[in-house]
């Protein structure tokens, strides 16, 4: 529906105005730069402006003012009616919610780094052998980020390894000082650590409704790591075919859980059902947005990959502009809701569409910090061998191709 929309536009040649979602400017960029009525064209990135319902939202044009001079193909009506988006009702706001928040500053991403997966492979194999199912990150090559500038690093782990026995139950010693080292490793050096239960929401491959009993998880992880101010906890990794209430209910009992062990200080990333999809979130999870913190400290974790299918699964990106593409909904989402965001997970192929791709994804989110707060590449670890995306140095396909391009993000 879309794509027929441009292809109209673009084929007749003769349309003086981009119609819905269209792109409107951008580097050699030639077609219409302004929208038919009811859109305005706005600046996303110097190689990409689209038309966006609504007028001109206030807090976009100043966001993007602030990080760039180029802002040329903005709406300059920039009234007070505010972007809207048709899941949004009530709470869309004219003012700029989101910056009032701590996590997010303008023109400038917080936290960006790389995800570290390894202590959570061996899915299926519990409670597996260190060193043969399973492993923790190597602190050298997360030494070898923090030399590059990388702040920010997500630990994944498996539930059924630190709790081995119910949800209730008590910590199995080994794994967790294994995990403890690697996290004081992180933050001991100034940088950020994300503990990542990677476990799409269930436990041994059962969907967790226990909300009390996830609650009790939660409760001994936040007490074990209170007083480490550099830890952020993510509730948990890709929630998929769950119930919709389910997922909100585990992140608020998460959130409740963390704040009465006593943990007030760290951030807290909730993630959303449909594997916490960007592309998807306005239509996924907006019912997340009512999700409360006495400290005022959710980010809304989402993921984003640019292959045909989103999985993060093939070299190959949709197109140029699809980074960009994907993640503009959630980014309307956000502004609209006076919320900020963290894309948790992205990647695409060691190739030239790719990387313009990622580059656009990029470069829009630092265009939009006042509602996206970082970045992190998926995936770095020791045992990815060949994999697409590596990130490990020093031989790591992506690390090898994007680590000069990523390193730039760096606040
Ligand atoms: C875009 O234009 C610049 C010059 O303005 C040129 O150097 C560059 O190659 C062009 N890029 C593409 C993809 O056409
Ligand atoms: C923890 O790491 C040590 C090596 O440092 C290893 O010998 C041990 O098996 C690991 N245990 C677990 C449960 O990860
Ligand atoms: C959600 O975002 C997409 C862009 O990712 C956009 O095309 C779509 O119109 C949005 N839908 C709603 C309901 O806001
Ligand atoms: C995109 C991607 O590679 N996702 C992987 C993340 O890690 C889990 C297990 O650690 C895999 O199951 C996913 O395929």
């Amino acid at each position: 529906m879309k794509t027929s929309v441009l292809a109209g536009i673009f084929a007749t040649g003769v349309a003086a105005q981009g119609g819905p979602w269209a792109q409107c400017g951008g580097n050699n960029f030639s077609g219409p730069t302004t929208c038919v009525s009811g859109y305005t064209c706005v600046y996303q990135n110097d190689w990409y402006s689209q038309c966006l319902p609504g007028a001109a939202p206030t807090t976009a044009t100043t966001a993007k003012t602030s990080t760039t001079t180029k802002a040329t193909s903005t709406s300059t009506k920039a009234t007070s009616t505010t972007l809207k988006t048709s899941t949004v009702s009530s709470t869309t706001t004219s003012s700029a919610p989101a910056a009032s928040s701590s996590a997010a500053t303008k023109g400038k991403l917080k936290w960006f780094g790389i995800n570290q997966s390894c202590a959570e492979f061996g899915q299926g194999s519990y409670p597996g052998t260190w060193g043969k199912h399973f492993t923790f990150p190597s602190t050298s090559s997360i030494q070898t980020h923090i030399n590059d500038g990388y702040n920010t690093f997500r630990v994944a782990f498996a539930m059924e390894r630190l709790v081995p026995n119910q949800l209730t139950g008590s910590f199995d010693a080994d794994y967790l000082k294994n995990l403890t080292e690697t996290v004081n490793f992180i933050t001991n050096k100034g940088s950020y650590a994300v503990l990542d239960p990677h476990n799409f929401g269930r436990y041994y491959g059962n969907i967790i409704t226990d909300k009390a009993a996830f609650g009790s998880f939660w409760s001994k992880v936040a007490t074990q790591y209170a007083s480490n101010s550099r830890v952020i906890f993510d509730t948990n990794n890709e929630y998929h075919d769950m119930d919709q209430n389910l997922v909100f209910d585990l992140n608020q009992a998460a959130i409740n859980a963390i704040r009465a062990a006593g943990a007030t200080s760290q951030y807290i990333f909730v993630e959303g059902n449909s594997y916490s999809g960007a592309w998807t979130w306005n239509t996924t999870n907006t019912n997340l947005g009512a999700l409360t913190d006495p400290e005022n400290k959710i980010v809304y974790e989402m993921h984003q990959y640019l292959d045909s299918d989103g999985s993060g699964t093939s070299a190959t990106c949709v197109s140029t502009e699809i980074g960009v593409q994907r993640v503009i909904g959630a980014t309307n989402w956000l502004r609209a809701n006076g919320k900020v965001g963290f894309l948790g997970e992205f990647a695409g192929g060691a190739n030239s569409v790719c990387q313009t791709a990622v580059t656009g994804l990029l470069e829009h989110l630092k265009a939009n910090s006042d509602v996206w707060t970082g970045a992190l590449w998926w995936a770095g670890g020791p045992w990815w061998g060949d994999y697409i995306y590596s990130f490990e140095p020093p031989s790591g396909t992506g690390y090898t191709y994007y680590n000069s391009l990523l390193k730039k993000y760096v606040a």
